[in-house]
């Protein structure tokens, strides 16, 4: 079964500032995701804090805060078929060293922070975070 579904998919800092957003979005394109929406932008600490704030009690959570909101990122509304998923795969393993071959984060990343993609892990979510950033 395969259905038509929008995610959020946002290109970090890491992938940005090493100029690799056409890298990033050509593989989208590839596998059949449509890019409907997309801009750059910088958020706050505290922008950052709210979008990730399911991770609040994670150790992590300050640091992956603070480097979020680091410097520009690209958000994006993907859509396509199962494209949560399909994105998920894409993607690859949180940490860039589990990684399947070909995935953007064993491509690009560079640590299980400097993942260089953020992509929604449900369909609700996915909802959640595009209202996020595409309120209209
Ligand atoms: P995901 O991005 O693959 O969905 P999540 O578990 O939702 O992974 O974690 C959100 C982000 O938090 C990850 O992309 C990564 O940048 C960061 N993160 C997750 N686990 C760790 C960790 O153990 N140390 C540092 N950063 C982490
Ligand atoms: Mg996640």
């Amino acid at each position: 079964m395969s259905k038509i579904e929008q995610t959020l998919s946002i290109i970090k800092p890491d992938a940005v500032e090493r100029n690799l957003i056409e890298n990033i979005k050509s593989i989208f394109i590839k596998n059949d995701l449509i890019i409907k929406q997309d801009k750059k932008i910088h958020i706050t600490k505290e922008e950052a804090a709210e979008f990730y704030k399911i991770h609040q009690s994670k150790p992590f959570y300050d640091g992956l805060c603070s480097y979020l909101s680091s410097g520009p990122i690209v958000v994006m509304v993907l859509e396509g078929k199962n494209a949560v998923s399909s994105n998920r795969k894409l993607m690859g393993a949180t940490d860039p060293k589990n990684a399947e071959e070909d995935t953007i984060r064993k491509l690009y990343g560079v640590s299980i922070d400097k993942n260089s993609v953020h992509g929604s892990d449900s369909i609700e979510n996915a909802k959640k975070e595009i209202n996020f950033f595409f309120k209209n």
